[in-house]
């Protein structure tokens, strides 16, 4: 673990905490002044728990023996002096593995038998059974009995031809990437589906989670991963063997699962390419200065043929870097390239989810921002009018002070007759929201039943093309349709608004509308992500139905995932735009009680007049002090990310009055 690699991750995790728990404070500091209205504590506890628990996927995909185990036992576990994860010749990881931690949780090796493929769960349903997996412990203390235990991520069976093609190692159309048939008849498939590793580690300590992955063929297999894991992960190193140079397969798996598509956005750009092995260069016979020459060579081809510069080509030597390390070696571990890859690797994992975690905390800090100015608005303009009343009444004799407590009364009785018009308001907006959701939810799986039905049979599939396309085109367009929905409710809540503002002297404001389009590009993009999967490429794999099916459910559960989360994007942002309207709706209310009060108090003599605006003038001087610390805090927001030295965010938020 270089410091480099492990200091990124530690500043990483410094501001997340830091950040949390300025939102901490600065939720406490809301509460105590009486300013959280709904949902925003709900909103802030939401992002800091985001900030909190964050994870940082970085997966290793390549064909089998490229060195992806290797490496990942050079960056992560040279510190126990050996390897850990299983690396040797030949197909060693059988199964798609996870790293992490996660606190709490024993250390163990979770293992899910490959039998579960039959099933048509798809891997993430798998996950919340734990019973499926078969459970090894792990001592962090025992770096020996890890590695043995580890060793089960390469165990294979011996099953029937049969077998293998129920569960979809075996095609006949297909033959050349089919098991070697022994002489018993039987052939080999890995044990295991899906290998989930707990261990106590700096790095998975601050939500680094490693996916080392099988070659091309068990990735193709494994709709779950490409679709869902790969997908997800914050970076991908994909890794080319020195030895072997890019191979067809290297290629094909390149183009189908990681090359960048059309429309990807530059930000997406978070795949390194290493070229592994360099040390077979190294031949004791060509000079420092022929090595260099003959790698940067290969860097360059290799970078041509991928398609990607050549500085995105990271020339190392995982094994060396390993044995470097084990024997303290630093010239060899400068030469074995690992320290450039490491801090290449921490930088894109780090400074590419800071991004989007700062624009998340910015976005929530600027609506509370908002809302509490309004409401601090509000409180303002009341404590004027009282201090007006309450002026008109020096001098005044007993039936003046009177008519005025009528008259506040009167406007009371005003105001509470018009709250049937903000019930009308919600009821509406409540109809409209239920029907922005349905658009995106009602009848969302029958969206992907031509397709499933297609993938799942088994021969050839006519029309594939289309019926994908199609599946994919409905999605968007509900998407479409929800936003339309969503610019009515906005039109709706702005007349409504605006009426109450005239009527009652409001400050309400309907939030910008949330950016509900952005959903059907990501569905878009996955459609694109995906359709290799599709084409010509795979059309013979999809002969097999199982992984068709497969292929077909993840699909759907990933475009469900996303209109799940338009659908919950709506929801919030309905109730951030009502929210002010019942916390306007009870400060009016509580000033009417308050004006009543002091008339009386006047009358009654139990306080003086002068007492009483002496009261007002203090409430005046805390709402100042309230104001101008929301002032302070709205012109220092979050600290910028990636800096050296990092002001703690609390320091820019109110502190506690
Ligand atoms: N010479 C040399 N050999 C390496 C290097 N990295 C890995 N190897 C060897 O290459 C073989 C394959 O390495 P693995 O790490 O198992 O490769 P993998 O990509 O994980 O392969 P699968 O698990 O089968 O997908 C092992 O024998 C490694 O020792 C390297 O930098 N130089
Ligand atoms: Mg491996």
């Amino acid at each position: 673990m270089t410091t480099s690699f492990s200091d990124q991750l530690d500043r990483h995790g410094a501001w997340r905490s830091s950040t949390a728990q300025g939102i901490a404070q600065l939720s406490a500091w809301l509460v105590e002044q009486q300013l959280a209205e709904g949902g925003m504590l709900g909103r802030l506890a939401q992002i800091g728990d985001t900030l909190q628990r964050d994870k940082l996927m970085v997966a290793f995909v390549a064909e089998f023996s490229r060195g992806k185990s290797e490496l990942i036992n050079a960056i992560f576990f040279a510190h126990h002096g050996r390897r850990i994860v299983p690396a040797s010749a030949g197909r060693t990881t059988m199964c798609p593995t996870e790293l992490g931690y996660e606190n709490g949780q024993p250390s163990q090796l979770r293992l899910l038998p490959i039998e579960t493929r039959t099933d048509p769960r798809p891997l993430s349903a798998w996950r919340q059974q734990p019973e499926a997996w078969t459970a090894l412990p792990l001592d962090a203390g025992q770096p020996a009995q890890m590695a043995t235990t580890l060793d089960s991520v390469a165990q294979v069976l011996r099953v029937s031809v049969a077998r293998a093609r129920e569960l979809d190692f075996w095609s006949d159309e297909q033959p050349e990437n089919n098991p070697v048939r022994g002489s018993d008849g039987l052939v080999e498939i890995p044990m295991w589906r899906h290998a989930l590793v707990n261990i106590d580690h700096p790095l998975l300590r601050q939500g680094l989670v490693i996916l080392d992955t099988p070659g091309l063929n068990a990735v193709g297999a494994e709709p779950d991963l490409t679709v869902q894991l790969l997908a997800d992960a914050h970076a991908s190193v994909f890794v080319l063997a020195a030895d072997t140079g890019v191979t067809r397969s290297d290629l094909q798996l390149w183009q189908q699962y990681l090359a960048p598509r059309q429309g990807d956005g530059q930000h997406t750009d978070n795949r390194i390419v290493v070229l592994n092995k360099i040390d077979v260069l190294w031949d004791g016979i060509s000079s420092v200065a022929q090595i260099h020459a003959q790698t940067d060579r290969q860097r360059a081809s290799s970078a041509a043929l991928l398609g990607v510069p050549t500085a995105r080509v990271i020339p190392v030597s995982a094994q060396r870097g390993l044995v470097a390390r084990i024997q303290n070696d630093a010239p060899l571990l400068q030469a074995s390239g690992l320290p450039l890859l490491e801090a290449v690797l921490a930088q894109g994992l780090v400074a590419s989810r800071r991004e989007v975690l700062r624009d998340a905390v910015e976005l929530a800090l600027a609506r509370v921002r908002s809302d509490t100015a309004r409401l601090l608005a509000v409180r303002r303009r009341e404590l004027e009018e009282q201090v007006q009343e309450l002026r008109g009444l020096r001098g005044k004799n007993d039936s003046v002070i009177a008519g005025m407590r009528y008259r506040v009364e009167q406007e009371q009785g005003e105001f509470d007759a018009s709250e049937k018009r903000v019930l009308a308001l919600h009821a509406v907006h409540g109809r409209l929201q239920k029907e922005a959701r349905a658009l995106l939810e009602d009848g969302m799986a029958a969206d992907f039943t031509e397709l499933q039905r297609l993938l799942g049979q088994s021969g050839l599939k006519l029309g594939l093309r289309k019926v994908y396309q199609d599946a994919f085109a409905r999605a968007m367009q509900r998407v479409r349709k929800a936003e339309k929905a969503v610019g009515e409710i906005h039109a709706m809540m702005s007349a409504g608004f605006r009426q109450l503002n005239a009527d009652f002297g409001f400050a309400l404001q309907v939030p910008p509308q949330p950016a509900i389009g952005m959903w059907a590009h990501e569905i878009e993009r996955i459609a694109r992500a995906h359709a290799t999967q599709v084409g010509l490429g795979q059309a013979l794999r999809l002969t097999q139905p199982a992984a068709g099916g497969r292929l077909a459910r993840a699909l759907e559960s990933r475009v469900r995932a996303v209109l799940v989360e338009a659908a919950e994007e709506i929801t919030s942002w309905c109730r951030a735009a009502m929210a002010p309207v019942d916390s306007q709706l009870r400060e009016r209310r509580g000033g009417f009680v308050r004006r009543i009060e002091a008339i009386d108090r006047i009358r009654g003599a139990a306080s003086s007049l002068g007492e009483r605006m002496g009261e007002l003038e203090a409430q005046s001087a805390l709402l100042a002090a309230q104001e101008q610390q929301l002032r302070r805090w709205s012109d220092d927001p979050v600290a910028e990310g990636g800096a050296t030295s990092e002001p703690s965010p609390a320091a820019a938020l109110p502190a506690a009055a």
